[in-house]
């Protein structure tokens, strides 16, 4: 069975699987998972929200510059990356370190690209929590918001001409909607029927802005019908919906009949990063009605369901989570920075002359 999109993107209601006590709705839609596959994504979301506490404290500790907070919204990017299958490449956004840790990327490396060390993928050029992973096909994230859109678009495209299986995941905020290169990409996807999946992951917030002060549609899986592509709207907390609405979104992409937009209504329950303060817009009314559907906490109760989760089973997740987080940390740290001439490289395939002239005056500086 496959969930009705138009009909859940019109009346705004967003598909869910899992009721929020953990139990499901529809046997017919809940996606085969095994008992490893279960274990291994629970993991992932504690994980994920274990790193951003550890990530924030060192932040405000001195010992990190910047740092991205996905608290809330584990469920709307762990779900969609492990949906994907292993030839796909994914666009992200900066709010998404467990689709990076789906997809392979060490919490090491992770800890060293914060830091911006020598032992970061790349180099210390990046700000922040801007992770690439080549290998597990994380392309290099972009700042400017939207960029990522016609990126993957882009990909899609070079794949459906060389007639490759893989599909393109692209993942965005709410605010991002409202820029030109979400336009630009929808429209494109629409017309050239391109594999990608667009996932937005609609926090509700741009920073401050609240989603109903940028857009004026009432929902953003809308959207996707002004590009003749389809929107599905799904709760963004409820881990299994997400993966079944990726997989079918995927499943679409790879048969050659286009792309669609995956609305993951979710909430962002953290400062949008390091250096904002979410008590000067933020409503606590709001953050504490959705700390009570908590994607963590659902899927939890599911896992109870299902026999898997106990608290000893949960002791046991947090000390083996927190005791992979500071030993990565432990081992970023004893890193030094990356050496001066990695400057000028990965940049240019040939370094233009006036370059060369700035390397050798590093070299010749000794440093
Ligand atoms: C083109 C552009 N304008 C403004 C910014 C500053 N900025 C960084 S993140 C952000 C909010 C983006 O909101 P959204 O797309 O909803 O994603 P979220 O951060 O909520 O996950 C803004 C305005 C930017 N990076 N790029």
């Amino acid at each position: 069975m496959t969930l009705k999109s138009e009909a859940a993107a019109l009346n705004g209601k967003p598909v869910q699987v899992l009721k929020e006590d953990g139990s499901v709705i529809d046997k017919r839609l809940e996606p085969s998972l095994s008992s490893e596959d279960l274990k291994k994504l629970y993991y992932t979301m504690v994980l994920t929200r274990m790193m951003d506490e550890r990530f924030f404290k060192m932040q405000r500790q001195g010992r990190i510059g910047f740092y991205l907070s996905s608290t809330g919204e584990e469920a709307a990017h762990i779900g969609s990356a492990f949906s994907a299958e292993k030839e796909d490449w994914l666009f992200l956004q900066y709010r998404e370190p467990g689709a990076a840790l789906i997809r392979g990327f060490s919490l090491f490396h992770f800890a060293c690209q914060i830091l911006g060390n020598s032992g970061d993928l790349t180099k210390g050029k990046q700000m922040p929590c801007h992770y690439a992973y080549k290998k597990g096909h994380l392309l290099s994230i972009s700042s400017p918001v939207g960029t990522q859109i016609p990126q993957a678009v882009g990909f899609a495209w070079g794949a459906k001409i060389r007639n490759e299986k893989s599909a393109a995941l692209a993942y965005f905020g709410d605010g991002a909607t409202s820029t030109g290169d979400f336009h630009v990409g929808m429209n494109f996807a629409g017309v050239f029927k391109v594999p990608v999946v667009f996932i937005c992951k609609n926090n509700q917030l741009a920073i401050s802005l609240p989603v109903q002060k940028q857009t004026a549609v009432s929902n953003i899986a809308l959207k996707a019908q002004a590009y003749g592509i389809e929107g599905v709207r799904v709760d963004g907390n409820d881990l299994l919906a997400v993966i079944q609405a990726t997989r079918q979104a995927l499943q679409k992409a790879r048969s050659g009949e286009g792309a669609t937009l995956i609305e993951a209504l979710t909430y962002r329950m953290g400062a949008h990063s390091t250096s904002d303060d979410p008590r000067l817009y933020g409503d606590e009314m709001t953050l504490e009605e959705w700390k009570k559907k908590d994607c963590i906490l659902r899927f939890q109760k599911y896992l109870e369901f299902k026999g898997i989760w106990n608290p000893d089973y949960e002791k046991e997740i947090q000390t083996q989570a927190g005791e992979e987080i500071s030993k990565a940390v432990e081992e970023a740290e004893k890193l030094p920075p990356p050496s001066y001439d990695t400057l000028f490289e990965d940049v240019y395939s040939e370094i233009p002359p006036q370059l060369e002239e700035e390397r050798k005056g590093v070299s010749h500086a000794g440093l």
